[in-house]
């Protein structure tokens, strides 16, 4: 038989390669695997993620998962390509992740800000934003996508000038790939059990809101789902992992993608930050990648089957 190459899990790589990853994982599975487009970054490129589960005919509920929505977070495509991985061999002999995947499906971007991770990649490994113009008169590019979706807008913890690193836009979802994630899940928000969208570092689980003035209907749930997966995390390799809403861990925020998925009305939305701490910050050696996603998945998987079992 001819086997496809092995892909190397505990390196970074550049999009490019993901892309490739993402059509060897296709042509691999083609059972339980889909590629679907879902928009276009600023520089027009195509937005892709990949649809995970049994083809029942039945109308299915949904997870979803994004990475990558901020740029030099490398850590995180690295675990949604590994969070890819380990369901797709899961299945094979874990009669619960079987069950999950013919009751749900996993929506997974691997690199929702695509311009913004070859950006990094290429000329500037700290960029955080997307790459799209600033209005006119401005001199900087870049919006936090993370400051742009419609949720207490340009309320707190933004900024209006556009060199910031936290610029929110000129409006909501002015940015073609918050649109994108605000129309996919947007048109089928009842699906969805679970929005996990992953980020670095700080080793946090964050509830919404980002908002001090307003608290999920849910939050003792979220609070108690969150706990018992940091301390599934706890168990892998001993890292703590800090639960909380961002005003009380951090800071507060507004225009984040898991305020707006919560206000959608899908009831268990985080915000994962990953390794680490602060030591190497976004540039995580490669040597990490491997335990840091052994943890993460242990946290994701304690919250997906809370979802699915609930
Ligand atoms: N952190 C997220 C950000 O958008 C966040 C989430 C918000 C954390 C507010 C803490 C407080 O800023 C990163 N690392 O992107
Ligand atoms: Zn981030």
């Amino acid at each position: 038989v001819c086997n496809s190459v092995q892909y190397d899990y505990y390196k970074y790589h550049p999009m490019h390669e993901i892309q490739s990853w993402m059509a060897q994982i296709k042509n691999e599975h083609p059972d339980v695997v889909t590629i679907m487009d879902y928009g276009k970054t600023y520089e027009h490129r195509t937005i892709s993620l990949l649809k995970i589960g049994f083809d029942t005919g039945e109308k299915k509920k949904a997870i979803w998962m994004d990475c990558g929505i901020h740029a030099r977070e490398w850590i995180a495509p690295a675990f949604c390509q590994y969070f890819v991985r380990e369901i797709l061999n899961a299945y094979k002999t874990d009669s619960k992740m079987q069950e999950m995947m013919k009751n749900m499906d996993f929506y997974v971007t691997p690199v929702l800000n695509m311009d913004g991770y070859i950006y990094s990649w290429e000329e500037e490994r700290l960029w955080r934003k997307n790459r799209s113009p600033g209005p006119a008169g401005c001199a900087c590019n870049g919006t936090d996508l993370n400051r742009n979706f419609d949720a207490n807008w340009g309320t707190i913890g933004v900024s209006a000038d556009c060199c910031s690193n936290i610029y929110c836009g000129s409006h909501p979802v002015s940015e073609p790939e918050a649109q994108a994630v605000t129309y996919f899940v947007g048109t089928r928000k009842e699906d969805f059990l679970c929005f996990l969208t992953i980020h670095s570092y700080g080793q946090l689980l964050l509830v919404p809101y980002g908002h001090p003035n307003f608290t999920a209907s849910n939050y003792n749930e979220l609070m108690e789902v969150g706990l018992a997966a940091a301390e599934a995390i706890w168990k892998v390799h001993g890292k703590n992992y800090t639960v909380g809403a961002s005003p009380d861990v951090l800071y507060p925020n507004s225009g984040s993608s898991r305020d707006w998925a919560r206000m959608q009305g899908i009831p268990l939305a985080y915000t994962f930050e990953l390794r680490d701490n602060g030591t190497f910050g976004f540039e995580l050696p490669e040597n990490q990648i491997q335990p840091t996603c052994e943890e993460a998945y242990m946290g994701a998987l304690h919250i997906i089957t809370y979802a699915h079992d609930k």
